[in-house]
């Protein structure tokens, strides 16, 4: 047995145990937060983002701007995702193809070194590839969930590599912090079958019972990646969702209302685009030229949607029907 199966195993065995003891910290945690009177932390997300940073404001200006002909629904999947083909299985072995020929990879986190992120710092290329990916099936979608245009507010393409599992690495359970409504889109560049990695994901509903446990939007030192003892103190079932998707196929989902994790891979390295989509005043394309992409650092929302719109459309902008 080589030493990173054994580092492995032995990682392996202690994992129920640690996983118990992050459990217990969660609870107590909760506890202590509900005592102090802060209310749920999914509240707390909600407050801090939609209302006081005025993410919600600005989704209703950016639905009072929409122009098209075709009303959309404005609503989500109820699960909070939804599996498509969003490019042809050639254009996505292309689009590889030319990223890990052009650009370099690095290491994310000391705790999470499964995974590497491409330096893809060349705006010529960030509109090529979104040009490839805002594929019409994207758009359909984007335009349906937000009720309103939409815009790119970063992406970032990963290599996730098989390794031991880990404590604590960034592959467990979780949402992700900001505004409600964002919605990302994890595009799988090569298939299940080369690598044996995946993503978890657990339906709205299920997300929404197990927040009363005080998990969701916990410290990460909290994460675990068995939800069930969690759902069973709330009595949801636990059926997390985990498909074998392929070159080209992506789930497009809800991330700060549906809980989701990674599954490290396990024969080979997964290669995968993730978008992050905000509702936008103006087409994507638009809001792409007037700098809407404020970088392409993952987790660094603007601290105030004001200044997103005021970059989008200036902040002298009247709504549509006023
Ligand atoms: O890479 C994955 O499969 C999981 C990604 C994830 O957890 C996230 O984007 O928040």
């Amino acid at each position: 047995m080589h030493a990173g199966a054994s580092a492995g195993s032995g990682v392996a065995r202690r994992r129920p145990l640690v996983e118990a003891a992050a459990m217990m910290v969660s609870l107590l945690r909760n506890f202590a937060w509900r005592l102090g009177g802060a209310g749920d932390r999914v509240a707390g997300n909600r407050r801090k983002w939609d209302r006081e940073a005025g993410y919600a404001d600005y989704h209703a200006f950016c639905r009072n701007q929409f122009a098209r002909n075709e009303a959309p629904s404005g609503e989500t999947p109820s699960e909070g995702y939804e599996r498509f083909r969003v490019i042809a299985p050639e254009v996505a072995a292309s689009l590889r193809q030319r990223i890990e020929s052009d650009y370099g990879c690095v290491g994310t986190r000391e705790k999470s070194p499964h995974k590497q992120v491409y330096q893809i710092d060349d705006p010529g290329f960030d509109r090529e590839l979104l040009e490839q990916v805002v594929t019409p099936a994207l758009d359909e979608r984007a335009v349906r969930y937000f009720g309103s245009e939409y815009f790119v507010y970063w992406y970032s393409v990963s290599r996730s590599i098989p390794t031991p599992e880990l404590l604590h690495n960034s592959f467990r359970w979780h949402c992700d912090r900001g505004p409600e409504q964002h919605l990302k889109l994890l595009l799988y560049l090569n298939d299940y079958e080369e690598h044996g990695g995946k993503t978890g994901f657990l339906d709205m509903l299920t997300t929404q019972r197990i927040a009363k446990t005080g998990y969701v939007f916990d410290s990460v030192r909290t994460r675990v990646s068995d939800l069930a003892p969690y759902a069973k103190r709330v009595g949801a079932a636990y059926e997390p969702w985990s498909p074998e998707l392929n070159a080209g196929e992506g789930v497009l989902f809800s991330p700060a209302r549906t809980l989701h994790r990674g599954f490290i891979p396990r024969h080979g390295p997964r290669v995968v685009v993730t978008l992050c989509l905000l509702p936008s005043p103006i087409p994507w394309r638009e809001a792409f030229d007037r700098g809407g992409i404020p970088s392409l650092t993952e987790g660094k929302w603007h601290a105030h949607a004001a200044e997103l719109q005021d970059r989008l459309v200036g902040s002298g902008a009247a709504p549509r029907d006023a």
